[in-house]
């Protein structure tokens, strides 16, 4: 039975525009990769949202900004709470971040992508804007097996003995930050391999789901809340497991918190709580990287890839798109 005579007509719509969210994810890949390279973080950051924008008011949803720009006093688009589509079809939450990595943009470093998720409405954890103690792993391990309150090595020495190899053949993702200082001494006292990246932790989690390709066992650190949740997404339609915590240790990040609806500041979040509904997860590459190849320049054509999930049906789709007839749309 396909899932059109399964499911509700909202989901019906959401299979629908599961292929609209990839337009919408290349043309902001494209509006910031016309300014790769060219240090300027703030213009690529701004050609992607006014691309994202554009793209997401022409569908078909009545679609609410839970994870964005900023909050509302702070961005001028795509802030939290900002109504988005032309009002018509399902009410659906909405997490973007239009250029994730703007510095890897503006150095044409490797692993920036446009990314969005589009869920059921109420289901993303309307993240503020601020850190999170974040722990990954990708499908195939038993429930439970890394959690944020056991140490570095015993995460590590557990998923080493689930893989059935020595904690050297394990490799951990950490952002190369100096708060990770002590995080990255535990780990290689265990023998693993450490891939530190620069920025662009949505990605990083998402590597944990595809160990072949990309090398990674396991995320271990501190990165934003927000890029937490839209990666839980990715994981909620591929598997994998994560656990999150916010970092509220100012009142102000608690009353900041708490506005959005955070009652236990201490709370450690699952995939389920981060993404607790059926949702729709988009990322097109603007730089070359692990997860996905950048936006290709050719003399009448633009060259995209996006992978694009739906939790519904545990899809996986890897888009290569060729973009010519550019003089009739704006792309980007
Ligand atoms: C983190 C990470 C993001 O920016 O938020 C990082 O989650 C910022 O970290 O993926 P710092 O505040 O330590 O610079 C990204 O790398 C890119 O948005
Ligand atoms: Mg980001
Ligand atoms: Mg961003």
């Amino acid at each position: 039975m396909s899932d059109a005579t399964k499911t509700s007509p909202s989901l019906v719509i959401e299979r629908m525009l599961t292929l609209e969210l990839v337009r919408v994810t290349e043309r902001a890949a494209v509006a910031a990769a016309r300014l790769r390279g060219q240090g300027n973080e703030k213009a690529a950051d701004q050609a992607a949202v006014d691309a994202m924008r554009r793209e997401l008011n022409s569908l078909p949803i009545d679609g609410t900004v839970v994870i964005g720009e900023g909050e509302r006093d702070e961005a001028p688009m795509l802030f939290i709470g900002e109504r988005l589509g032309n009002g018509s079809g399902p009410k659906v939450d909405i997490a973007v971040d239009p250029l994730e990595g703007t510095t890897l943009c503006a150095k044409d470093m490797p692993g920036s992508i446009a990314v969005m998720a589009m869920a059921e409405g109420g289901t993303l954890l309307a993240a503020p804007d601020v850190y999170m103690h974040k722990i990954a792993v990708g499908p195939g391990y038993p429930a439970g097996i890394v959690h944020l309150d056991a140490t570095p090595e015993e995460n590590i020495q557990a998923v080493a003995k689930a893989k059935g190899v020595p904690t050297s053949e394990i490799t951990a993702l950490v952002l190369d930050r100096p708060r990770h200082t002590d995080l990255i001494a535990a780990i290689r006292r265990t023998g693993a391999g450490i891939r530190l990246i620069s920025d662009g932790d949505v990605a990083g989690v998402i590597f944990t789901s595809m160990p072949e390709e990309t090398g990674v066992d396991i995320y271990l650190g501190i990165g934003a809340a927000p890029e937490g949740v839209l990666a839980a997404g990715a994981l909620r339609c591929i598997g994998g497991q994560m656990q999150g915590r916010l970092i509220l240790d100012t009142q102000e990040k608690r009353d900041r918190a708490a506005k959005m609806g955070v009652t236990d500041p201490d709370r450690i979040y699952s995939v389920d709580d981060l993404c607790r509904g059926d949702v729709v997860v988009a990322a097109t590459g603007v730089t070359d990287g692990a997860l996905l190849k950048g936006v290709r320049f050719g003399r009448d054509v633009i060259h995209t890839e996006t992978i694009v999930y739906r939790s519904y049906t545990g899809t996986v789709r890897r888009i290569q798109a060729e973009h010519r007839n550019l003089g009739k749309f704006k792309l980007g």
